[in-house]
């Protein structure tokens, strides 16, 4: 069969292998063509030392993330911004497997980097050494001569470099919006208009909550949103009411009918179903044809119209609620009480269970993980990943919840702080602790994360519900033979090795 596009970067891709005739995410050949040439414009800037300004560069890795950007337009105009003629990406496509694999790695770790020092950025922190590696990691991409002695060096920097823009991102968080703390957000929907928020960048939804402020319209997070509850600055706001629906893979189902407005403020946008398309906005780097999309002037009046407009229900739906915001600050205020649990052998094991969810079958491996961890033992989660087991009850050990949410993928930031401070208090380093990592991956920004927590010499990660197709098997035996990294196999047999 014809070969009309190529895409692998996602754990969804077709056969596990690529999509070539359109992509599962709902992608088309040619918004795939149109992403390719984007990348390839980047490549053949950085690789001549062209000038392409922090934001652009940013921008244009953002938009090729899996749900993001579907928009021709958009694209093509990012395109003409950086107004390069592109390097074109099937050399990379018919180099070896192992310098394919490498630097598909490369791109991919690169696409998340660029997504959470997007965020810093547009909150006005300083990205500059970030995208100056980016830059470098480009150019090297488009070098034909690289392979593997090149470009696993830069592998690995992507790692370190991520770690630069999460704690980056963690700074701009707490410092705009304050600390997180603890919360127990609602589930239920209250009656009269309302706009739910999906997606990570905490500033548009505070722009969002100053624009709705006293128009008798409800705010309501989705997805990766649910954390900003955690944030005093947002919290504040007394119509952000609580938290609508579950995972993003859910979306499709779970907006149908729905009488409120929904903005997206990043991934993760699956293609709108008509039952409920006019009523669903974009904002940033996100881009559906079709759909409304709030421009750089933040106007979200049409948003709020259309939520006036649909009315909302006429009576609460939904109920129950979730927790968050145990951030590493929270966590560790707790820090003298887990170091005795420890001792004391109340807490015999900590387990970080999350990462990015997906439809594909095999992610209630999760759930069914979660839910048969021992009563000593406590599960951190971050991530879209915790839908599958974050209404579990699994009660507490002494005053501690046994199940803390950290918050966004971002905040695996938050993770690795608190795994660092318990090996600090312990005198021990982090492979030594009686902690093993145990993440579901999907998009790219998990893969920017697992090259993080690489770089700091984590062992022992499990990873799943299947291992990443642009992986070469001497990647993966590299992988395997220096980080001891694990495909996930079943829950009792998991628990068992680590526990055992
Ligand atoms: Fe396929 Fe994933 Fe690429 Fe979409 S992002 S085209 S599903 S590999
Ligand atoms: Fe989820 Fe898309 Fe990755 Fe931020 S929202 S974790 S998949």
């Amino acid at each position: 069969m014809e070969t009309k596009m190529f895409c692998m970067q996602c754990e969804q891709t077709a056969g596990g292998q690529a999509c070539t005739q359109a992509g599962v995410c709902g992608k088309s050949a040619n918004t795939a063509r149109l992403q390719d040439e984007l990348t390839g414009a980047l490549i053949t800037a950085a690789g001549k030392g062209a000038a392409v300004s922090d934001q652009l560069l940013l921008e244009a890795l953002f938009a090729t993330l899996t749900n993001v950007n579907f928009d021709d337009a958009a694209l093509e105009k990012l395109i003409a911004g950086v107004g390069i003629p592109f390097y074109d990406l099937g050399q990379v496509r018919a180099a070896d497997e192992d310098t394919r694999s490498l630097k598909t790695l490369l791109l991919l770790g690169c696409r998340g980097v660029a997504a959470y020092a997007y965020h810093a950025l547009v909150l006005g922190y300083a990205v500059a050494e970030i995208c100056l590696f980016l830059k470098k990691a480009l150019a090297a991409i488009g070098e034909d001569g690289y392979g593997l002695p090149e470009l696993l060096p830069l592998v690995m920097e992507c790692g370190k470099v991520n770690i630069d823009a999460l704690a980056l991102l963690d700074k701009a968080n707490n410092e705009s919006f304050g600390t997180p703390a603890p919360r127990s957000v609602s589930r239920v929907i209250q009656p009269g208009p309302f706009i739910v928020v999906s997606g990570h960048d905490l500033r548009d939804l505070k722009l969002l909550l100053e624009q709705t402020r006293g128009k008798g319209v409800s705010v309501y997070t989705h997805g990766e949103m649910l954390p900003a509850h955690a944030y005093h600055e947002l919290k504040k706001y007394t119509h952000l009411k609580g938290h609508f629906g579950t995972a993003w893979q859910n979306q499709q189902k779970e907006f149908a009918d729905v009488p409120g407005a929904f903005l997206f403020t990043t991934n993760c946008l699956m293609p709108p179903k008509p039952a409920y398309s006019d009523r669903v906005f974009t904002t940033a780097v996100v881009g559906y044809p079709g759909l409304g999309h709030i421009g750089e002037d933040k106007d979200f009046t049409p948003v709020i119209d259309k939520a006036l407009a649909l009315g909302g229900y006429a009576e609460a739906q939904g109920g129950g609620a979730f927790t968050t915001g145990f951030g590493h600050n929270a966590v560790l205020s707790h820090a003298e009480t887990i170091i005795g649990a420890v001792k004391s052998g109340a807490i015999k094991h900590f387990f970080l269970v999350g990462g990015c969810d997906g439809a594909r079958p095999g992610r209630n491996y999760y759930t069914d993980f979660v839910r048969q961890t021992p009563p000593d033992t406590v599960v951190l989660t971050l991530a879209c990943g915790k839908y599958r087991f974050n209404d579990l009850e699994i009660g507490e050990i002494g005053s501690l919840p046994r199940l803390m949410d950290m918050g966004q993928c971002n905040d695996a930031y938050s993770a690795v702080q608190v795994a660092l401070a318990l090996a600090g208090a312990f005198n021990c380093g982090v492979n030594d602790l009686p902690l093993t990592l145990v993440l579901s991956w999907y998009e790219q920004k998990a893969v920017a994360i697992l090259l993080s927590l690489l770089h700091l010499g984590i062992r022992n990660i499990r990873l799943g519900p299947t291992l990443p197709a642009f992986v070469s098997s001497n990647v993966l035996h590299y992988l395997v033979e220096n980080f001891s990294l694990a495909p996930t196999t079943t829950p009792e047999a998991d628990l068992a090795a680590i526990l055992g």
